[in-house]
Formats: structure tokens, sequence, C-alpha cells
């Protein structure tokens, strides 16, 4: 039985396309009782696509319905839609179901963790980003991040020979993808470079920490089955918590021959949307750790049957927390691992303070930490007139070429 008042019904769906620093898109549901609930649609370098998918379609079905009736608007979003599944969609869907378990949350005066059934840990482990542009700035960076308290720690470091490498950079300021300007920078690859240097880089950093630091390496869907085979196997040693994002996401059967030989935890899935592409590489076990988004994959209902299908098979989640995840969907996050079992480590790669600002949340880390706090609802509120001074900026996510000049994966 619905604990939402019967009279209560969405009563307006409004779309905040901000750009504090960065782009991020925000879907606010209000109902007719003054409730108001936030959700996070950012898709970085197409958030006008998902802006106009929930102005143009979501938002004038949502008017006059029942907010209580979250796994209802889900089905509807999704069924209802036919040409289902794909980013632009399940961003969509996702923003509204965020929204909607922070109206219920609101509306029972609970935090959403509680309605999701309460806390299974007292806070949730979380891991940051080191990067260096050679060894000893990384080795910088990485006891930087272990004097901010991080216990699990992601190491990406520049390759000898190439100017711009994913997760790194030159400048030694922090990193940032996506690139403003009206097209996307480009870059030139070379995987056989970066092959010859990572297992180094990534040892001594190994012989840096001792052995307790969890690390993490993310080599961001680079590589071809043999050669995330070798990979694996140079990296034995090193002891990596997760290697992240081997192969190109699409190529699933692939990693049968990786998971051949090496037994390097295997982290994927920040691009997928839906359980069905989780789902073979849970069922054969060809993957550790599954990386959905909340906001990516269907918000807080869908990220949750990822999990249940996850648990069966001892496969735990890791979800995507980068810049271009929002504070709200770091929250809606944090909601489900604190009330999820198989829940492993939260991804944070931390915001500059405009973007708290604009954001402000319920959510805190500390010691290595994030909880998501005890507000009503997910506990974020945006300042929606802070938001209106930084209208959006054209920016994409660079692409790559091989040193020849053909097209390769980013
Ligand atoms: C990533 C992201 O955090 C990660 O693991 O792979 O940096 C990713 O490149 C961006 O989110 C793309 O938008
Ligand atoms: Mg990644």
């Amino acid at each position: 039985m619905s604990t939402t008042p019967k009279s209560d019904t969405i009563a307006a769906a409004e779309v905040l396309v901000t750009s504090p620093g960065r782009n991020f898109v925000t879907l606010k549901i209000t109902t007719t009782e003054g409730l108001v609930g936030w959700g996070d649609a950012t898709l970085n370098g197409r958030e006008l696509a998902v802006a106009s998918y929930l102005r143009d379609h979501v938002a004038p079905l949502l008017i006059g319905r029942d907010p209580a009736r979250i796994e209802d608007t889900w089905q509807y979003l999704y069924r209802g839609v036919y040409w289902r599944r794909g980013p632009v969609t399940m961003t969509s869907i996702g923003a509204v179901d965020m929204a909607l378990w922070d109206i219920k949350g609101k509306t029972t005066g609970q935090p959403v963790y509680q309605l999701l059934g309460g806390a299974v840990r007292d806070r949730i482990l979380t891991y940051t980003h080191a990067t260096g542009w050679d060894l000893p700035q990384l080795l910088e960076s990485v006891d930087a991040r272990r004097e901010e308290g991080f216990r699990a720690v992601r190491a990406q470091s520049g390759v000898p020979g190439l100017d711009t490498v994913y997760g790194v950079s030159r400048s030694g300021r922090g990193y940032e993808p996506a690139g403003r300007g009206a097209a996307p920078a480009e870059e030139v690859w070379d995987t056989d470079a970066y092959l010859r240097h990572a297992p180094k880089v990534l040892t001594a950093v190994r012989d840096h920490v001792g052995p307790e630091l969890k690390l993490l390496h993310d080599a961001h869907h680079r590589l071809t089955p043999g050669q995330a085979a070798r990979l694996g196997r140079a990296l034995e040693d090193v002891d990596l918590f997760w290697l992240e994002d081997v192969t190109p996401a699409e190529n699933q059967q692939v990693l049968r021959h990786v998971r051949q030989h090496t037994t390097v935890p295997l982290a994927i899935g920040e691009v997928f949307n839906t359980v069905w592409e989780c789902q073979s590489l849970i069922t054969e076990q060809l993957i550790d750790f599954v990386r959905t988004c909340v906001s990516h994959a269907g918000g807080i209902s869908h990220l949750r049957r990822i999990a249940a299908l996850a648990e069966i098979w001892q496969i735990r989640l890791g979800p995507h927390g980068p810049s271009d995840v929002s504070p709200v969907a770091l929250a809606a996050s944090l909601h489900v691992g604190l009330a999820t079992p198989n829940f492993a480590i939260q991804e944070y790669m931390g915001y500059e303070p405009l973007v708290h600002e604009v954001f402000g949340h319920a959510w805190s880390y500390a010691d290595g930490h994030l909880h998501p706090g005890d507000r009503p609802g997910l506990g974020v509120e945006v300042d929606e007139t802070l938001a209106a001074r930084f209208p959006y900026e054209p920016a994409y996510l660079p692409v790559a070429r091989r040193r020849d000049g053909s097209m390769t994966d980013w």
C-alpha cells in the first residue's frame, strides 16, 4: 500500500543543465504536496540528448502520476518505449528513479538506505585516483591520497613516447577527461608502448606502498584479449584489487580467454546500461566486480537488480564515480552501497569546491570511507540560483587514433 497521500501526484518535472566547472544534467520532480526529488541525468559529452529525452518525451508522461509507484514508473518508462535500453534512455530512467526514491524518503522521513532494507555495513570503502606523468610524480600522488586517508587508490601514469594518456594530467593538476570546446580533442595512442611500461610502473608502486594498500588500475577498453591476458599475467605479483576495462566492453566472450590465463581480478561495466549487458559476464563468472553506475544503468531500482544477480555468483559491486557522476548520483549509489551486501567499493574521484556548493549533500567522506548521511531521501539539495549562473558549455570526451592515424578506442 502506498504511504504517499493519495492526493499527491507529480506536478512538474524540470531539467536543469548547469556547468559549475563541468556539465551536469539534473532532474527535479515536484509533487502537488510540494515535495521535491532530485535525479542525476548526466551523460558525459551527450548531455543535451538526455536533457531533451527527459524534457520532450518523459516529463509530459510523469505529470499526474503517483510518485510512490517507483517500480511501476520504471516499468512504464522501460517497457513503454519499445526502443529500449541504450545510454540516453537508461540515464533518463535512472534520473526519474532516483528522484522518486528521494521523494519516497522525504514522504516517509527516512533516508533511502532505510527503505532499501537498512544498513548492512557502517561505512562504504572508497577508492580515489592517483595520477603522475612519471613515476616520482605518481608515487607523490599515491602518498598524498594515503595521507588523505584512502585505503584504496587507482594508479595511472604517463607512457614514454605519448603526449596524452587516459587518466593522467601532464600539468600535474587534477585530471578531467572531458575537454571544453565544440569538438573532441584527438589523442594518439600506442598500446604496445603502454604494455611495455604499465607493469614496471605498477610494480614500482606496489614496492613503494607495501602490501596493505588496495591498488587498482584502469586499462580503459584498449586491449585485445591476448594483450589483456599478457597484462594480467605481468601484474599477478602486484596483487591488484582490480584491473579495469581490459577489453572494449561490447566484446564479452573474449574474457573467457583472459580468464584462462590470469587470476587478476577484473572489473567491467561502467558503460553498461542494463542487467542484460552484465548477464553473461556474471553468470559465466568472467568478472569479479560490476562497475555499473546508478545514473547510467536505470537508477537505484535497476542497480539493485544487477546487485542481486551478481550476489548469487559471488560477484561484487564497485560502481563508477568519476567527476561526471554528479553528487546526486553519488548519494544514490551510497544509499545502495550501505544497504547492499555485495557492494565492495565506491569510486570517488572528488569534485571541485563549486560543485559541492551547487549540489549540497548529506553524504560525507572520512578516513577512506563514504557514508550517505541520515537526511530523509537522498540527502541532496541543489542550489538552483547558483546553478543558473553556469550555463551549459559544449564539452566532449577525447577520441583516440593509433600512430598511423586510424581510429581506436579512447
Ligand atoms: C573512468 C572514467 O572513472 C573511471 O573509471 O573510466 O574516468 C571515464 O573515462 C569517464 O567517466 C568518462 O565519462
Ligand atoms: Mg573506468
